[in-house]
């Protein structure tokens, strides 16, 4: 049982992501060219693409043991990458973020309405290529991760009144914010390597939970990172006013965080006596396992694909997931 180098089976399909990312782009406008350009620099983790190109090719295997990627596939990973970026773009702004990838935000660099259109743009481009595919079903899979992208952030805006359906709160917002990207572009080069509709099904649920535990780990990150690692500021949550998993599993220790959730952290000392309870609770430990039970659930949805490198990648995936610094 060889070890696989997950990076190593995308590179090829994922070698040109960027560049013709970039081709897509391009408008005769040259500063809205620039501006929407700005993140396809190559400088990206390309998470989601390398998620969505080994669920593409280990049931491209599975259904008739050839694994080469499709065209409309390597779209659709295209495609992901590009609602990834304007949703980030559009982020920025609403979280007045002045990093993102270790460089200035678009925000900072050309103002909020030159973002707020650059985003715009590339969901516009991505609409393009999604329709020249001339697929249906996988239109209306991915409509629906704009939509809960869109819902996502705005359930974010919000504190449950009720302390009881904060937790439930937050995993669905975290479900529609971040995982279901991840579950429907999986979905849908599910839908193009012809599987079936078990198989489509346990795609989405590889992603669904994979995400679910990448947002687990990015609010787990929020409180233990520092600045240089994250390439946007540490405990930068807690400003925003959101209560995350962390926050939400200390408070069973400490009630006194309750009220701050509510006013979400907007009293001066606010944010720091958040920070100090979740460090001095098992916050931290019980997010972790969270996250781990996710992970573990993913795998458990994969293990019918019939046996590859990218099946084993995906295993590895949700490893690297787990213990990701970054
Ligand atoms: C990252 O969240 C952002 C997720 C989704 C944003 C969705 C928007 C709706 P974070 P970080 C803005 C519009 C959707 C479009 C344009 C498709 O937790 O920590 O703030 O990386 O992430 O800033
Ligand atoms: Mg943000
Ligand atoms: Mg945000
Ligand atoms: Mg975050
Ligand atoms: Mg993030």
């Amino acid at each position: 049982n060889k070890k696989v180098n997950p990076f190593k089976l995308v590179e090829n399909d994922l070698n040109n992501l960027y560049k013709d990312i970039r081709k897509e782009l391009w408008t005769e406008r040259p500063e809205l060219e620039e501006i929407a350009s700005y993140y396809f620099d190559g400088q990206g983790k390309a998470f989601r693409p390398m998620i969505v190109v080994l669920i593409a090719r280990a049931l491209n295997f599975h259904v008739n043991r050839v694994p080469d990627l499709k065209d409309s596939q390597k779209t659709v990973a295209m495609v992901t990458e590009m609602i990834h970026t304007a949703s980030l773009v559009h982020d920025d702004v609403i979280d007045t973020a002045d990093t993102r990838r270790g460089k200035p935000s678009v925000n900072v660099l050309w103002g909020q309405k030159k973002a707020i259109l650059a985003g715009d743009y590339i969901l516009s481009r991505a609409s393009q290529m999604l329709a020249r595919l001339r697929n249906d079903e996988v239109i209306f899979v991915l409509s629906q991760v704009l939509l809960d992208l869109v819902q996502g952030e705005f359930m974010q805006m919000g504190s449950k009144e009720d302390e009881s359906e904060r937790f439930s709160h937050y995993i669905h917002k975290s479900f529609k914010k971040t995982a279901s990207l991840i579950a429907y572009t999986c979905k849908a080069v599910s839908l193009l390597s012809g599987a079936n509709k078990n198989f489509q099904e346990a795609a989405f649920q590889y992603g669904r939970n994979l995400g679910i535990a990448f947002q687990l780990v990015d609010d787990l990150l929020d409180f233990v990172s520092s600045q240089a690692e994250l390439g946007k500021p540490a405990a930068a949550d807690l400003k925003l006013g959101l209560a995350t998993a962390p926050v939400l599993f200390a408070s069973e220790k400490f009630p006194e965080l309750n009220i701050m959730i509510m006013r979400r952290f907007s009293e001066p000392g606010d944010v720091e006596r958040a920070y100090e309870a979740v460090m001095k609770s098992d916050g931290l430990d019980h997010t972790r396992l969270l996250a781990r039970k996710h992970a573990d659930e993913a795998l458990r949805h994969i293990s019918p694909f019939a046996d590859s490198p990218e099946k084993q990648a995906l295993v590895m995936l949700a490893e690297m997931t787990l213990n990701r610094k970054k």
